[in-house]
């Protein structure tokens, strides 16, 4: 039985944390399901793809702690290597990633969620990075993306303190795009993602890892980068399709990831 599922809507994919008796923890088995589901998107068709959690209570509500408390050194590392790598692999993938928060977003669920290109989450969304107060760091890469999404001193002060927030502070603090009511919260994330999959798949990938590697890169290069990936999206099928559809006065585009 997986505890991760994924369902193929056509133009994008919903991938679904559902371990529902552990608020959706993430243990070695989640991890492994996870990274199942991932290859199971067909990233030839799929233009979006939206990660949410089973139930009411709980997007991710964290590494799973009974399954870390016996861990060894060794093990603990490559505990949170595993995460990290499929975490790395959300944040690389080439089209767009969202997280729909439909409750706790706490470690390891918070880091999952800023693996993904960004939030929206329901009202009764809680985000924190409780890990001080287990005797650990953040581990799959939440002292790393929160400083990047809402700056190192509001990082700090969450992470230090181990306080949650909830998902008015988080939109308040930037960690998420929007809030909006349980029921609201799928078909908003769904209808993002069939936005962004009406767009020229191309361009959307070069834009994803111009924003992703730009960051990391002093002006200079970040400007180069911006260059060549726009530079990378003439002659393709979709510049001259988007282009002349302008031209030809067309709202209907065929994109065709060509
Ligand atoms: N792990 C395991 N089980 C969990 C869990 C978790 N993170 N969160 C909840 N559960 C389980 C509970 O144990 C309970 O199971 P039973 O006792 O019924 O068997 C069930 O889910 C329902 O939870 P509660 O009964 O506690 O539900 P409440 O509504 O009362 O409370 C809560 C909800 C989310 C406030 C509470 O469950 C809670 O505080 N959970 C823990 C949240 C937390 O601290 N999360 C952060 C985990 S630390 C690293 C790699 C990774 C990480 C760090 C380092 N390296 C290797 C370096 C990541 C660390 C983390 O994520």
């Amino acid at each position: 039985m997986s505890f991760v599922t994924y369902e193929n809507k056509g133009a994008y994919g919903i991938i679904t944390m559902n371990r529902p008796q552990a608020l959706n923890a993430l243990d070695s088995q989640v991890l492994d399901d996870l990274s199942a589901a991932l290859d199971e998107v067909d990233l030839n068709t799929v233009r979006a793809l939206i990660i949410t959690g089973a139930g009411e209570k709980s997007f991710v509500a964290g590494a799973d702690i009974k399954e870390m408390a016996g861990l060894t050194k060794a093990e603990g590392t490559a505990f949170g290597k595993k995460g990290n790598d499929i975490f790395r692999r959300i944040e690389t993938l080439p089209i767009p990633v969202i997280a729909a928060v439909n409750g706790f977003a706490l470690g390891g669920g918070c880091e999952l969620s800023m693996s993904c290109d960004f939030r929206i989450c329901s009202d009764n969304a809680v985000f924190g990075q409780p890990e001080v107060g287990l005797g650990i760091t953040p581990g799959f890469g939440g002292t790393q993306r929160l400083a990047r999404i809402v700056g190192p001193g509001y990082a700090k002060q969450m992470i230090y303190t181990a306080r949650n927030i909830k998902a008015d502070e988080a939109l308040r603090i930037g960690l998420v795009n929007q809030v909006v009511s349980q029921a609201d919260l799928l078909p908003t994330a769904e209808k993002l993602a069939a936005g962004i999959a009406k767009n020229a798949p191309i361009a959307v990938r070069m834009c994803k890892k111009a924003v992703n590697e730009g960051l990391d890169l002093d002006m200079d290069q970040a400007i180069e980068l911006e260059e060549k990936l726009f530079g990378e999206c003439f002659e393709t099928h979709d510049q001259k399709e988007g282009m002349n559809a302008f031209m030809e006065k067309r709202k209907e585009k065929n994109f065709t990831n060509n």
